[in-house]
């Protein structure tokens, strides 16, 4: 049985990680979305908000579950015997830094490998980040998270629509 993590922030949730879950859930038998709950950095939403939003929006994947994990992503493998992890490839700009944590991964655990899946072409400018910055000033978030998260994120900045 191939289980699979597909790890981040997720701060927040976009079209490009729906993007990534829906096509590697069909490609592994268990999908394991798994949130960092990183406390030494600040983050927009909580680590139970982020997964409840992840939930919300994978309801009706059977083989994919959500959970968060804490330290390094090798030692939660060994504890959720996963083995593969799933990472997505915007430009060449992720490329240097993917390249790196997948080979720390792999020597930190030969058994585990990661798969890349290249950006939707429509997602391939979208992260988290932009997406933070352009609601802090009140911009249209509509084409880049899902439509129930619009308001929620636009929130966090006490911005009404
Ligand atoms: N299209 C395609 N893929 C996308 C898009 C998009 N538009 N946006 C994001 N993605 C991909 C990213 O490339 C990434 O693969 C994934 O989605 C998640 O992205 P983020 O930004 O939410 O999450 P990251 O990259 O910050 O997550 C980093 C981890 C949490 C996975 C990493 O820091 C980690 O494993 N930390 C645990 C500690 C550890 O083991 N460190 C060892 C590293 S050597």
């Amino acid at each position: 049985m191939k289980r699979a993590i597909y790890p981040g922030s997720f701060d927040p949730v976009t079209n490009g990680h729906v993007d990534i879950i829906l096509r590697s859930s069909k490609i592994v038998d268990k999908l394991i979305v798994g949130v960092l709950n990183n406390s030494a950095k600040k983050s927009l939403f909580s680590v139970e908000e982020r997964v409840s939003m992840l939930k919300e929006l994978t309801k009706d994947l059977p083989n994919v579950e959500v959970t968060s994990f804490d330290g390094l992503l090798v030692d939660y493998m060994r504890e959720i015997d996963a083995s593969i992890i799933v990472r997505g490839l915007r430009a060449v700009t992720d490329f240097e830094y993917e390249l790196q944590i997948a080979q720390t991964n792999h020597i930190e655990n030969t058994d585990i490998e990661t798969i890349f899946l290249t950006t939707n072409l429509q997602y391939s400018y979208l992260s988290s980040t932009i997406v933070k910055e352009f609601a802090s000033y009140g911009g249209d978030i509509s084409k880049f998270v899902p439509e129930q998260f619009v308001d929620r994120i636009y929130e966090k900045y006490n911005i009404k629509k």
